[in-house]
């Protein structure tokens, strides 16, 4: 029998989140960086991921060599901790030279400042000792059609990616698609997209992907065939599992919060994929809800790997060899209520 995987678990600093949403301010007051460390180690997870300015604050308003100083310092606070850094990603959606877009805006002085501050991200990985850049692609569509020529876009996308690519050799990029939100269309929308993309570049094995399942969900995808199709190019580096109720804003919600049976299939595809063999986390891109009080804080990623786990449970006690007969006899009426009736623990 295969090797089963011990998975190893990470969240972002961004996941322990203060409540804003458009419609109203901050609900909890902002956590230190250091207490979301401890309650990382505190709560069974192994790994952080970082935007750049995670790793290192203020980052426009400092020289490339104090970047990699504080880096540095930083990559040594988690050594102590025993806490590895899963990815680093240049957080391209907040600065003002990204408003159009960063890669694909239509100025070129803000592409330039895009891909510089991608490469400076990609120094920081090093300094952090992950090859993993995460590439969540936010503000790369459109709000109308005939702003952006979209053909020139996917060029521009690639042209970005190679300079990355060029920039160090070690480097892999996993492109995380999302549909939309912030844009109305994105022009990376799905994990087909993103390997496509890949295949542009100089160095296509070391362009991949990370999934989200809210994001497949809003692209009208199931998450789990998401998996299973990044899995057999072998692309699949990272992971952001969470929930999202149909189709409207992107929620982050618990992992299996809102479709648990969806949660189960994905569980299942990683480990049909031995997801994590080569060092890959589960990371949860969840968001506690704005009711959340602040005693409660830790919740929905302490519920979402709770939740991973029972899941685990079920993905390897399901009867495979029933399930291979009711296959083989196309009986799917009946394959569907063992599903069912395993999950409920019967
Ligand atoms: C937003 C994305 C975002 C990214 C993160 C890492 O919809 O899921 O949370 O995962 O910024 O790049
Ligand atoms: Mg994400």
């Amino acid at each position: 029998m295969a090797k089963k995987t011990d998975y190893k678990f990470c969240f972002g600093p961004w996941n322990i989140s203060e409540g804003q949403d458009p419609y109203g301010p901050t609900v909890r007051k902002p956590q230190t960086f250091d207490w979301k460390l401890s309650q990382l180690k505190a709560h069974g997870f192994d790994a952080m991921m970082f935007h750049d300015d995670d790793a290192v604050p203020d980052i426009d308003s400092k020289s490339a060599a104090q970047v990699l100083k504080e880096a540095k310092a930083l990559k040594k606070r988690l050594d102590n901790l025993g806490i590895a850094a899963e990815m680093v990603a240049p957080r391209l959606w907040f600065h003002p030279s990204t408003i159009d877009g960063a890669y694909t805006s239509n100025d070129p002085k803000c592409r330039a400042y895009a891909i510089d501050r991608s490469r400076l991200s990609i120094d920081i990985a090093h300094e952090l000792d992950t090859d993993i850049l995460v590439l969540w692609l936010a503000r790369e569509g459109s709000y109308i059609r005939e702003s952006k020529d979209a053909r020139r876009c996917v060029d521009l996308l690639v042209t970005a990616f190679d300079k990355m690519l060029a920039h160090d050799k070690g480097i892999r990029l996993a492109i995380e698609p999302k549909p939309n939100e912030p844009m109305d269309h994105a022009y990376i929308p799905t994990i087909g997209h993103a390997l496509a993309v890949a295949q542009l570049t100089r160095d296509p094995k070391r362009v991949g992907c990370l999934i989200e399942s809210a994001h497949a969900t809003l692209a009208g995808l199931d998450p789990a065939d998401e998996i299973d199709f990044a899995c057999a190019f072998g692309k699949l580096w990272s992971l952001h599992l969470n929930d999202q109720n149909g189709l409207k804003y992107d929620q982050d919600r618990p992992f299996g919060c809102t479709n648990l049976r969806s949660a189960f299939d994905q569980v299942r595809s990683l480990e049909r994929n031995c997801y994590g063999q080569r060092g890959e986390y589960v990371c949860f891109d969840v968001h506690p809800f704005r009711t959340t009080k602040e005693e409660h804080w830790m919740a929905h990623l302490v519920n979402s790997r709770s939740t991973f786990l029972h899941l685990l449970e079920k993905a390897r006690s399901f009867d495979e060899k029933s399930a291979q007969k009711l296959v083989a006899d196309r009986d799917y009426q009946n394959l569907d209520q063992m599903v069912i009736e395993h999950l409920l623990g019967r």
